[in-house]
């Protein structure tokens, strides 16, 4: 079977030091996850910024500041910022960061009510607009879809041309208002791609590890991490970013699965190879 693409989404928008205090906010703090992370076997880092006290931001320059000194620890990770930050952004902040020079970033597919009251927004025109920016930027998008109606705006909006190949998806189950993500949620997301697309899971909270292994057993990718799960078992909080990372790697060694190390995550996921370009 084909390697395994461990993403790491070490700081997420919504979750705080209250809920497990390895959530980074200082930029130092960012670093010390991401290394880690990369270290334990994560060849993509998926990034919110914050700022010292924990708000969340889409400042350019902010991201500059995290980008470039992650960077200097983990040569040749793929950095995937955020362009959904977080709920009641505009479009306009949320994009920002497509400005810097980097070669990843998610592509919100659809809208939905967002773990209670709040609408997470994402119309047809913001992912066209988004798709746009990135494209005309080579910044390759990693298409999260919260639930089946947002991979079918995929497709069609590909076949429009308004989303290019290669075709990435992230499927994130389990947001309260979004697809929840029992055995037959992940079956139905996956076989609802085309054949020559790929993806990660995205499991949220208790979906975490049950998601992953799903997808490790079926040749998809994962992601785990802070933003979306706390806990590296039932109650128990996890040390830190790296503590998920670990357990997945030893689920994928369960399942004689190898784990993919950045240039090979390139390879597989049709990006460009690593480029000096990035280096902030
Ligand atoms: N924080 C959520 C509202 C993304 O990273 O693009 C959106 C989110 C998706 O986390
Ligand atoms: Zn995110």
């Amino acid at each position: 079977m084909n390697k395994l693409i461990i993403t790491c989404a070490i700081s997420g928008a919504e979750v705080m030091k209250e809920h497990n205090p390895h959530v980074p906010y200082t930029i130092e703090e960012m670093v010390k996850e991401a290394s880690a992370a990369y270290q334990a076997g994560a060849s993509i880092i998926h990034l919110h910024a914050r700022y010292d006290d924990g708000t969340p931001t889409q400042d350019k320059a902010r991201y500059e500041a995290i980008i470039k000194a992650i960077r200097k620890r983990c040569h040749d990770v793929i950095i995937q910022p955020s362009t959904g930050g977080a709920v009641g952004m505009s479009k306009e902040d949320r994009i920002a960061v497509a400005e810097l020079p980097i070669e990843m970033a998610t592509l919100d597919c659809g809208t939905l009510n967002f773990g209670g009251d709040d609408i997470f927004i994402n119309t047809e025109n913001d992912i066209k607009y988004f798709a746009k920016v990135m494209h005309n930027r080579a910044i390759y998008p990693e298409l999260e879809c919260f639930e089946k109606g947002h991979v079918d705006t995929v497709l069609r909006l590909h076949k429009k041309g308004f989303i290019h190949a290669p075709l990435h998806f992230s499927f994130v189950l389990g947001v309260n208002g979004g697809m929840s993500g029992e055995s037959r949620d992940f079956h139905f997301m996956r076989e609802s791609i085309p054949s020559d697309a790929t993806y990660s899971v995205v499991g949220i909270g208790r979906y975490e590890f049950p998601l992953a292994k799903l997808a490790i057993e079926h040749g998809g990718h994962v992601r785990v991490g802070l933003e979306d799960n706390i806990y590296i078992e039932k109650g128990v909080l996890a040390e830190g970013n790296s503590a998920l990372v670990e357990k997945v790697v030893a689920m994928a060694k369960n399942a004689n699965r190898d784990i993919a190390t950045p240039k090979e995550a390139r390879k597989i996921l049709k990006m460009k190879e690593f480029d000096d370009a990035f280096i902030l």
